[in-house]
């Protein structure tokens, strides 16, 4: 293979289709009662492998916690995301904190429950999604719908507002920011309800990874060409001089 061939076969391959791989918890056959007004919680695990530690990964969240008893209340909801590489290093980020929850309603949303996605790449923070316009429940449940930016609220969630920093880390910085990124080992899951009250119930969760193509920088597509065009240059030069 020729530097040429070499060049627009590398270049179709950062421009193709990606894939994504989603990792759910098997252990999670069926809901999962989340105990009322405990801030102990519940914590899952998912054992991630398979991915390769040197590519760069869009890491979204699905999560589905339904309201149970007498219906939910999701300004009760505290959970965080935490990520441990098979090297023994440590992440976390914060997923819910009391979403709704301000100096002016306490209590956070009274929206019975999440059928989310999480996402770095989303438009707007959960933690505010009434103010959003578009939000949407579902029909049947009453479940919030949609794809939202986590919390990341850092604040103890007996004291959050709206207006606290968003202080905590994304989900790339929790692979990406580490000395050694990898985003294979556990990922772990931690839910609470802070409040008394409304009762709610894990349904699923899971964590999916999309592989992030290597889009060349607009300066390095036009160095790209002109290499093509100085090497076809090249060989037409010396193909003139053989003749
Ligand atoms: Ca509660």
């Amino acid at each position: 293979m020729n530097a040429i061939q070499q060049l627009v076969i590398g270049a179709a391959l950062a421009t193709g289709a990606s894939a994504t791989m989603t990792f759910s918890d098997p252990g999670l056959a069926t809901p999962l009662a989340i105990p009322d007004h405990d801030a102990a919680g519940i914590l899952r695990t998912l054992a991630v492998s398979g991915l390769d530690g040197t590519t760069r990964y869009a890491v979204d969240v699905a999560l589905n916690i339904q309201g149970s008893g007498y219906g939910g209340y999701v300004g009760d909801l505290y959970a965080y995301l935490a990520h441990q590489t098979p090297s023994g290093a440590y992440a976390m980020t914060v997923l819910l904190n009391r979403p709704g929850r301000s100096d002016t309603q306490l209590s956070g949303y009274d929206d019975t429950g999440l059928t989310i996605t999480l996402s770095d790449s989303a438009a707007a923070d959960i933690h505010t999604y009434q103010s959003q316009p578009g939000y949407q429940l579902a029909a049947t449940t009453g479940a919030l719908t949609g794809t939202w930016q986590p919390d990341r609220r850092l604040t103890n969630p007996d004291d959050v507002v709206s207006s606290d920093a968003r202080a905590a880390i994304s989900f790339d910085e929790m692979v990406h920011g580490m000395a050694n990124p990898d985003p294979n080992g556990y990922w772990y899951l931690f839910v609470a309800d802070m409040q008394s009250g409304a009762t709610m119930q894990l349904n699923s969760w899971s964590v999916s990874f999309a592989e992030l193509s290597a889009v060349p920088e607009p300066a390095s597509v036009l160095g790209t060409m002109g290499l093509l065009a100085g090497g076809l240059l090249l060989r037409t030069r010396r193909r003139k001089r053989v003749a």
